[in-house]
C-alpha cells in the first residue's frame, strides 16, 4: 500500500535516431512547456527534473552501419545511459518518467527498471513495436523496442539483451491497430498479450485495462507503463510521427490510466514510466504535449479527480 507522497523524476531523452520523421527530439521540451510539473503537483505528486540526456545529433552521426537497425550503436549508447539514470532514480525511491524522444527510449527505461525487480509491462500503442532487425520493414529502431526488452530477436549492439529483461507473459500491448505481417505472426507465436482497438470497442477500456493489469502483475510486484502518444486517436494527439486513425479518445485514455493509478494506489506497483513519440513539429498548438502532461497526472495522481 502506498500512503506517502511520491516523487517523480523527469528524465528527458531527446532521441530521434529511432524514427525517420524529424522533430521528436523536441518532445521533452514541449512536454515541459505543457507544464507537466504543475499537472503532477496539482495531482498530489512531487516533481523533480533531471534535465536531458545527451543524444548525438543525427547530422553528426556516420551513415547507419546497417539498414536493418539504423543507428543501433548510437541508440544502444543513449539507452544504456538512460538505464543507469532510471536505476539510480529507483534506488533513490523516486519514480522515473522518461520523456521521449522516439519509442526506442523504452529500451533504456525498461532495462534500467528491470535491474532491481521483475516487472510487467503495459505498452499503450497503435503499433506492436515487436519488429526485429530481421523483420523490420523500415529499419527504424522505434518499431523494435518491445522485441528487444522481451528477448525476442537478435540485437547485437544491445548487450543487456543477452538475457530477457521482461517476461513476455507479463507483457501486454493495449490499443494495437497497425501491425506489420511478420510482426503479427511473431506476436502470435509469443507469450505477449495483445489487446487491439477491437477488444476495446467490444469490451470497453476499463475491462480491457483490468485484464491487462492482471496479466502484467501475475507473479511480479511492479510494472512499467510505456505510453506512446500515437495510441490516441490523431484527432486528440496529432503531433506524432506515425499517426493511425481509430485510436482511443481523450476520455478513454484518462480512464485507462486512472485504472492503473487505482490499482497502484492499492498495491504500490508503478515502478517507471515513459511518455514517447510527441513530435511538436507535426503538432497543432502543442496539443499533443498537453495531452501527454495531463495523462501523466492521471497515471501518477494521488487524487480521485
Ligand atoms: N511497424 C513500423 C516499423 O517497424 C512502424 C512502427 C513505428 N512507429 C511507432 N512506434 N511510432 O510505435 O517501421
Ligand atoms: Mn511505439
Ligand atoms: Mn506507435
Ligand atoms: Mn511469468
Amino acid at each position: 500500500n502506498r500512503s506517502t507522497t511520491r516523487t517523480v523524476r523527469l528524465l528527458g531523452a531527446p532521441l530521434d535516431l529511432g524514427a525517420d520523421r524529424r522533430g521528436v527530439d523536441i518532445g521533452p521540451r514541449a512536454i515541459r512547456y505543457a507544464d507537466i510539473a504543475t499537472e503532477l503537483e496539482t495531482a498530489g505528486v512531487r516533481c523533480t527534473d533531471f534535465g536531458d540526456l545527451r543524444v548525438p545529433r543525427l547530422e553528426q552521426c556516420d551513415a547507419p552501419a546497417t539498414a536493418d537497425a539504423k543507428y543501433i550503436d548510437e541508440i544502444a549508447g543513449v539507452t544504456a545511459e538512460l538505464a543507469d539514470e532510471v536505476a539510480d532514480t529507483i534506488a533513490d525511491g523516486d519514480v522515473p518518467i522518461a520523456l521521449g524522444g522516439d519509442h526506442a527510449t523504452a529500451m533504456g527505461t525498461i532495462s534500467g527498471a528491470a535491474r532491481a525487480a521483475d516487472i510487467g509491462v503495459l505498452w499503450f500503442d497503435a503499433h506492436g513495436d515487436y519488429n526485429t532487425p530481421d523483420t523490420s520493414p523500415s529499419g527504424n529502431v522505434h518499431g523494435m523496442p518491445l522485441a528487444a526488452v522481451t528477448g525476442h530477436g537478435e540485437f547485437d549492439a544491445l548487450d543487456w539483451t543477452a538475457t530477457p529483461t521482461v517476461d513476455p507473459s507479463n507483457t501486454v500491448i493495449i490499443g494495437a491497430r497497425r501491425l506489420d505481417d511478420a510482426e503479427r505472426l511473431a506476436l502470435e507465436d509469443s507469450e505477449v498479450t495483445v489487446f487491439t482497438m477491437h477488444d476495446i470497442d467490444e469490451r470497453g477500456i476499463t475491462a480491457v485495462v483490468a485484464d491487462a493489469l492482471d496479466i502484467a502483475t501475475d507473479g511480479v510486484d511492479e510494472i512499467h507503463v510505456s505510453l506512446d502518444l500515437d495510441w490516441l486517436d490523431p484527432t486528440v494527439a496529432p503531433g506524432v510521427g506515425t499517426p493511425v486513425r481509430g485510436g482511443v479518445d481523450y476520455r478513454e485514455a484518462h480512464a485507462a490510466l486512472e485504472c492503473v493509478a487505482n490499482r497502484d494506489r492499492d498495491a504500490g506497483l508503478l515502478r517507471s514510466v515513459d511518455i514517447v513519440e510527441v513530435n511538436p513539429i507535426l503538432d497543432r498548438d502543442n496539443r499533443t504535449a498537453e495531452v501527454a502532461a495531463e495523462l501523466a497526472a492521471s497515471l501518477l495522481g494521488n487524487r480521485i479527480a
